[in-house]
């Protein structure tokens, strides 16, 4: 019989599932795997996960991992890209992030790692929450939406307004490549896999910062099974991050 499916070489043979039922990170971890393996990238590769659900990266994919502290993935990731070449290493690295990691506690981090160019790729998993804290309102979080912390829902005269974190990305001249995708139905799966390895590609270049941030469940926190979250992204959190590339060095 014809094998349509493998398990890929970068992710641990036997892993437990320790993410909640319908949670993206699953799916997500496995397409920046399937494109470690394609990239022939598992040896020379070290990963930044940071403080959040992110953190249990390191539970599957099998490169070398480091835990930052929360917020400062970029700043680890930049110290150990330099200070490999300074060694003369070419080490392929990249982060692995919340959101409320990347755009909020370690904004300025995130930020200027991708304003001085830093030749990293930072993932980042969009679930418009604090997730492994308990659901409270984060940078991402959409208008109306009701959070552990924002009972009748975000409004602008008290919480402000959320950050279109890849927007934002795109903006600095030291970014190579920006883009948002979404993991609700196959065809936005495959694009997803397509835009990470366009931004991993683009590190290996030697381009400069490359950014994938990825609308992503969280149903523990939502409060929805998990099809009703990937629905709430099709039907609603699109609205709010338009999916698409904000930059690509390339092709502009
Ligand atoms: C300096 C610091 N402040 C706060 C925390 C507590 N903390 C741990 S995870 C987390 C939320 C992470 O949210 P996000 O980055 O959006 O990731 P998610 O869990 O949703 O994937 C917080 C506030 C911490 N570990 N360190």
């Amino acid at each position: 019989m014809q094998q349509v499916y493998s398990i890929p070489k970068s992710i641990k043979q036997n892993s437990t599932f320790t993410f909640c039922p319908g949670c993206d990170h699953g799916l997500a971890i496995k397409l920046v795997a399937q494109v470690i393996d394609e990239l022939e990238l598992k040896e020379n590769t070290i990963a930044v996960a940071s403080s959040g659900c992110s953190v249990l990266l390191y539970d599957f994919l099998d490169v070398d991992c480091i835990e930052s502290p929360h917020g400062r993935a970029c700043a680890v990731a930049t110290g150990i890209k330099r200070a490999h070449k300074a060694q003369g290493y070419n080490k392929f690295v990249f982060t692995y992030q919340g959101d409320g990691d990347f755009a909020s506690i370690g904004l300025a981090e995130s930020l200027h790692s991708a304003l001085r160019g830093e030749n990293i790729t930072a993932i980042c998993i969009n679930n418009t929450n604090y997730g492994m804290t308990g659901g409270q309102l984060g940078p991402t979080t959409a208008m109306g939406q009701i959070t552990t912390t924002s009972q009748s829902g975000r409004n602008k005269e008290y919480h402000g307004f959320p950050i279109k974190t890849a927007e934002h990305i795109a903006l600095c001249e030291g970014t190579s490549f920006s883009a948002r995708v979404a993991l609700y139905d196959i065809k936005n799966i495959i694009n997803a896999k397509k835009q990470i390895k366009k931004a991993f590609e683009y590190q290996k270049k030697g381009l400069g910062f490359s950014f994938v941030e990825i609308l992503s469940t969280c149903p523990t926190n939502w409060k929805l099974t998990p099809q009703d979250s990937h629905k709430k992204i099709e039907n609603e959190l699109i609205k709010v991050y338009p999916l698409g590339i904000f930059k690509d060095i390339e092709n502009d």
